[in-house]
């Protein structure tokens, strides 16, 4: 199915272990002077090398025996064994729908017949979803086929075929700490590991050399799917640093489970990915991967509403339109739905929800004067009978000219894991790739990788986590770019420009 890509281009060496790729990047600076702005292209000479060979990876899930959890394994599961199976609307085939990587495209260019366009996945060499082995914690100790019953996602005659390997599969025991997540999730946490915050990390820590040594696998990503957990104070002493966040765990202050996670995580040299919103990088987290150089990213899994919302709030502010007023209701009734219908739980979500729209609008001021923003309200509530089958109502008014009042109404229904799921498998594969990339420029030629902070992640995630002091893009088409381009850039070629000029001449 799959064609080999091979460059055709001086700028492009290929070797037994790397693509090397030398790449202009081409930038412009700004300076206002008085009444004028003055702009200064610049280019910078960039050699990218992406390491050819491609590891058995290993994915371990916090909340594996959640929704996303258990609804990402099956999926990869029923993919790698082919399966088919049958629902009143016929007969279904596993795939990977949803999975930027996996089922949207990108354009090479143009051949005899046209643009020509590949899999996202076929630009560099990546881990194959099917080849991804699982592993995970969770505080429920439900086996991950009586889990996949539970979330109450896939249809039954799925299920049935998917049970018996499902079954196999256990949780390991995890970090339970009552504060962070609803009450209304006591019931759950049946399966826990005993002991001080220091003993709990260094037990996560084992679990993952555990995982590496029993699988075979070559490297290990940590994704957190567990459920949202409150924010946690950044306290001075407690969790700024890293020093501090380490004494903090010795000695038992205040540390939340996800941090704790992610401490392990990063200590053990993995990759730790947040899929949920709570302030997990805490900046003694964030310290501790940048000594350690590893990546970490996230935050919260951008996958329905979040997502539409940065392409309709790009679409009216890139079209001239002002919105000045976005509305979005939710009702779930999934054991997310349950823990978010906490109040300190639903504020974590309502912060990463709400924060999406802020670069579109800071972008144009012609719409908008400094500082002001449209109007954005969100609701989440609990509906036990919808199960995972999220709805999510949107309103969206604008101005427009001469006075004029635009609204726009969405009605959006859709089973949540399965818009997340996918996101999961991008996060972990982008990532994967992003540390067998290095690239140096002219001016400093030794090799270095991405920051730990890995911000290329943002397309999939509704609060982006951001190197200090570097932009926040949520609008979904640049982000989409950022990472077709640095694809392309590690292939030498220049980015998407879209101009087709040469279609436009006489
Ligand atoms: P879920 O409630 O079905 O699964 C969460 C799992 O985490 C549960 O099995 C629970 O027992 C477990 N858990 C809770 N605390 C834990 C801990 N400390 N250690 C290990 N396991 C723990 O929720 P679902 O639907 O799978 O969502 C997971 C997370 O992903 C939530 O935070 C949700 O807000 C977030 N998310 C989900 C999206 C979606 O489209 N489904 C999109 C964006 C974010
Ligand atoms: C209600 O909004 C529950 C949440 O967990 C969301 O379903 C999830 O964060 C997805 O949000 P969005 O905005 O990307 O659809």
């Amino acid at each position: 199915m799959s064609k080999m890509i091979k460059i055709n281009s001086p700028d492009v060496k290929y070797t037994e272990k790397f693509i090397e790729s030398r790449y202009s990047y081409h930038t412009t600076s700004v300076s206002c002077d008085g009444g004028s702005y003055t702009v200064t292209p610049s280019t910078t000479e960039f050699t990218f090398r992406t390491e050819q060979n491609v590891p058995k990876l290993g994915v371990m899930l916090v909340g594996w025996g959640g929704n996303n959890g258990s609804t990402v394994t099956a999926a990869v599961l029923a993919n790698k064994l082919g399966l088919t199976w049958r629902t009143k609307t016929g007969l279904k085939r596993a795939n990977y729908y949803g999975s930027l990587l996996e089922a949207s495209t990108v354009s090479l260019g143009t051949g005899p017949e046209g643009e020509v366009y590949v899999p996202f996945r076929d630009l560099l060499p990546m881990v194959h979803p099917n080849d991804i082995v699982f592993d995970g914690w969770d505080i429920s100790s439900m086996d991950l086929g009586r889990a996949m019953e539970r979330a109450q996602v896939l249809d039954w005659s799925l299920q049935e075929q998917l049970r018996p390997h499902m079954s196999k599969l256990k949780p390991r025991p995890s970090i339970y700490i009552p504060e962070f997540i609803a009450a209304n999730q006591e019931h759950r946490a049946d399966n826990l590991i005993p002991g001080t915050k220091a003993e709990q990390v260094a037990q996560v820590r084992q679990d993952i050399r555990d995982f590496k040594e029993k699988s075979g696998v070559d490297k290990v990503i940590v994704l957190w799917t567990a459920n949202t957990e409150r924010f946690c104070d950044v306290v001075p002493g407690v969790n700024d640093t890293a020093e501090n966040l380490l004494n903090a765990i010795e000695t038992g202050a205040e540390v939340s489970p996800s941090t704790l996670f992610a401490v392990a995580s990063i200590l053990e040299g993995c990759a730790y990915i947040n899929g949920s919103p709570q302030n997990t990088f805490v900046p003694g987290a964030v310290e501790l991967a940048v000594h350690h150089k590893v990546f970490i990213g996230g935050d919260d899994f951008k996958s329905g509403q979040t997502k539409l919302k940065s392409v309709l709030v790009d679409f009216l502010v890139s079209a001239g339109i002002k919105p000045t007023s976005i509305v979005s209701y939710n009702h779930l009734g999934n054991n997310d739905g349950m823990n978010l219908s906490a109040p300190q739980q639903f504020r974590s979500k309502e912060i990463s929800k709400s924060n999406v729209v802020d670069d579109m609008v800071q972008s144009n001021p012609v719409l908008y004067r400094p500082g002001e923003k449209p109007d954005h309200c969100v609701v989440i509530k609990y509906v036990p009978y919808v199960g995972d089958s999220k709805r999510a109502m949107d309103e969206y008014t604008s101005e427009i000219m001469m006075g004029g009042t635009n609204t726009i109404a969405l009605h959006n229904t859709c089973e949540d894991s399965l818009l997340a799921s996918p996101i999961i498998l991008d996060l972990v594969i982008l990532t994967e790739l992003c540390q067998r990339i290095t690239f140096c420029t002219e001016s400093d030629p030794a090799f270095q990788s991405f920051h730990n902070v890995l911000s290329l992640l943002s397309f999939l995630c509704k609060a982006p986590l951001v190197p200090q002091g570097a932009p926040v893009v949520n609008a979904f088409f640049r982000q989409r770019a950022c990472i077709e381009n640095v694809l392309r850039a590690c292939l030498g070629l220049p980015p998407q420009n879209h101009m087709q000029l040469e279609y436009r001449m006489q």
